[in-house]
């Protein structure tokens, strides 16, 4: 799978129920208007935008009260489904799946949609956090910190039953790079599957270029390919802000672009998301900008 020439599917999922604050579903808008597109022909991709799916508005559902472990429950689970079908389809038809987020509880259907076309998937999870609660330790009730879970097989059956099998993704084949905030209950659930995790810690001591050579090692061996899933808030804030919840102390864009970069050299990617921007916490649109520089280094831009 080189990467170039390659027709791309861009999806865009205006999506901000699974996280606590509004603004998420703006990033599709943000990112295409950074100049996406024609980054990715200026590369030699010939770009589909398949547009954005219809995510109902916050507002316009009933937030549940007590029960609110999962909120947005059903709205979630029945965007992901849609997700799931379009992600499977571009795939199905040879074109690599783009997905623009919106919070980070669409990797649900992306990694779903994914795993239904590529016999073993590997997965490379860029964020600040770990994405493994479930309803018993969600400390905040969004399925944005969920989602990591539900692809490896845990959690609400309506989100884990999402495209077939329950398992999309196999925990030594999973792979978790820039964690600096887990809740303990993650902590317990990455430690009890073995999953590898890369701490900003392990990045400042071994460098982004030996991490991510591990991380490969783990996602892209012994697969048919990996799929990147990339929340911006991975990123130190100082250079993508807009996002939900920053965790100070990130990951330089300077180092993610190597690591976008040595992702293209390794030409083992099948798909690949960009989520949690969210226009509204950064007047200047840097953050859009900052995935967009990712976007162009991930699918091949050359500086030399
Ligand atoms: N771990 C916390 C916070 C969080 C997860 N993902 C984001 N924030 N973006 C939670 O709510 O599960
Ligand atoms: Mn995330
Ligand atoms: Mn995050």
């Amino acid at each position: 799978t080189k990467l170039t020439g390659r027709t791309l599917s861009i999806i865009g999922v205006p999506m901000d129920l699974g996280a606590s604050r509004c603004g998420a579903d703006m990033g599709p808008t943000a990112i295409r208007n950074a100049g996406l597109v024609s980054r990715l022909e200026q590369v030699g991709h010939s770009v589909k935008d398949e547009g954005d799916l219809v995510v109902k508005r916050c507002s316009s559902l009933s937030v549940p009260g007590t029960a609110s472990s999962l909120r947005h429950l059903d709205e979630i689970a029945a965007v992901n489904e849609r997700l799931c079908e379009a992600v499977a389809k571009a795939a199905g038809d040879g074109r690599l799946p783009l997905v623009l987020g919106g919070d980070h509880s669409i990797a649900i259907g992306t990694v779903a949609g994914m795993s239904s076309r590529v016999d073993k998937l590997g997965l490379i999870w860029f964020d600040a956090h770990g994405d493994v609660n479930t309803a018993e330790t969600t400390p905040s009730g969004n399925i944005h910190g969920m989602s990591l879970a539900v692809a490896l097989g845990c959690g609400h059956p309506r989100l884990t039953g999402i495209g077939g099998k329950t398992e999309k993704v196999q925990p030594e084949h999973t792979v978790l790079v820039g964690a600096r905030s887990l809740d303990p209950g993650e902590r317990e659930f990455l430690k009890k599957r073995g999953i590898l995790v890369f701490t900003m810690r392990d990045i400042e001591r071994l460098g982004i270029e030996e991490v991510m050579k591990r991380a490969m090692d783990r996602a892209a061996d012994g697969t048919d390919g990996l799929h990147l899933s990339l929340d911006l808030d991975g990123l130190d804030p100082c250079e993508a802000p807009g996002v939900g919840t920053p965790v100070p102390g990130g990951i330089r864009l300077r180092e993610s672009l190597l690591a976008m970069e040595l992702l293209a050299d390794a030409g083992v990617l099948r798909s690949a998301e960009f989520v949690e921007v969210n226009p509204l916490l950064d007047r200047q649109n840097r953050t859009a900008l900052a995935a967009v520089e990712l976007i162009g280094a991930l699918f091949g831009e050359k500086i030399l």
